[in-house]
């Protein structure tokens, strides 16, 4: 099907017809592309969207990081600086998906730095132990790869295409959280110890990635019938639920939940309330975290200037000899 372009004048009765054709296309499970006729409601919910995801991979860096002079062995510091900068290309490719909807990444890095930005709440809590880079692998990352894989058939093609190579990383990512997490689980007593008490700190603001309950997810119904979501909230919770027990069971380690139980019936686990108040505390900037974060990323960016201002100045002088010759 041919992609829709933006014809040069639009009256308002070309605007509701290219929104209907827009709609088939997104019901027809034909991807939006940059250059397509889009409603800007689209256009802002996409660049709102996969900005915070970028910022999401961004700041997500600096909890992990803190712990590469301390990894306890060389192999587990090359697979931890690998998955760091991993990372980072995940926030670069992002950035650039949400560049083709017309914003601009000076844009979006000033909405970051000036607070104005949102990014995921789970990089707000502080990384104590070496057991924390195990548990961030093991659920923050099997969290991002359950939300993700619902995202790569999500309906803007560049963000689609981003995801794709994004969950195969994320899924190397899992697997070598889970292994620092086993051999802790079966090590000594005090290692088994650490293991459980990342557990303890990280399983519910794992839990709250997913977003509010689907009743307070304001986002969801326009999400739904864009096909920028293709499940709820608490479906992908509740799946990462499932998934997840089992693991903790096969490594000795309790879920910090009383009210966690295998339901029979439902065929999934039920689990106790999550703490909403912190949530939206952490998301509104009041995390143990999230002065740290932003400072450091704003420190990153101006000791990172010369960088910028060097590779333009390369650029220039490329072009420039370029067209002279
Ligand atoms: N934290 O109406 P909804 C990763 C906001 S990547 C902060 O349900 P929506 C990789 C939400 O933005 C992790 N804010 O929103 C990695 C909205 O505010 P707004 C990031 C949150 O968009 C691993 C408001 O609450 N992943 O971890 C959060 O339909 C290890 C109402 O919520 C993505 O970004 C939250 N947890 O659903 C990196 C995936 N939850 O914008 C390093 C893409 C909700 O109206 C190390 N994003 N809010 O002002 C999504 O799938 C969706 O945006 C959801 C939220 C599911 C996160």
């Amino acid at each position: 099907m041919a992609g829709v372009e933006k014809p040069e004048l639009v009256t308002a009765a070309d605007e509701a017809a290219l929104e209907v054709a827009f709609q088939a296309r997104v019901d027809a499970e034909t991807r939006i592309e940059p250059r397509d006729w889009m409603p800007e409601k689209y256009r802002k919910f996409m660049v709102r969207q996969i900005s915070q995801h970028a910022h999401s991979e961004y700041v997500g860096m600096l909890p992990e990081g803190n712990w590469i002079t301390r990894a306890p062995t060389l192999r587990r510091k090359a697979a931890l600086l690998a998955k760091i900068q991993d990372e980072a290309g995940h926030a670069a490719y992002l950035y650039s998906a949400a560049e083709t909807l017309g914003t601009s990444r000076d844009q979006m890095l000033e909405d970051l730095h000036s607070g104005k930005a949102k990014y995921s709440s789970i990089f707000n809590y502080p990384t104590l132990t070496w057991a924390d880079i195990g548990t961030i692998g093991w659920l923050v990352d099997g969290a991002a790869i359950v939300n993700q894989v619902a995202l790569c058939r999500t309906s803007y093609g560049p963000y689609a295409r981003a995801m794709v190579r994004i969950c195969k990383e994320e899924s190397f990512h899992q697997r070598q959280g889970f292994e620092i997490i086993t051999t802790l689980a079966h090590g000594a007593p005090e290692q088994k110890a650490m293991a459980q008490d990342a557990l303890n700190r990280w399983w519910w603001p794992a839990l709250m990635m997913f977003g509010p309950h689907d009743a307070d997810s304001p986002n969801s119904e326009i999400a739904f019938k864009w096909k920028v979501k293709r499940q709820s909230n608490d479906d992908l919770r509740q799946r990462f639920v499932d998934m997840t027990v089992p693991q903790a069971d096969y490594l000795g380690l309790t879920v910090p939940d009383p009210d966690l139980k295998w339901n029979g019936e439902t065929g999934q686990y039920d689990f106790g309330a999550i703490d909403w108040e912190e949530f939206w505390r952490v998301v509104k900037g009041d995390g143990l975290c999230n002065r740290d974060r932003l400072d450091a990323r704003r420190s990153a960016h101006e000791d990172g200037a010369w960088v910028r201002e060097a590779a333009l100045a390369h650029a220039a002088k490329k072009r420039a000899t370029k067209s002279a010759a």
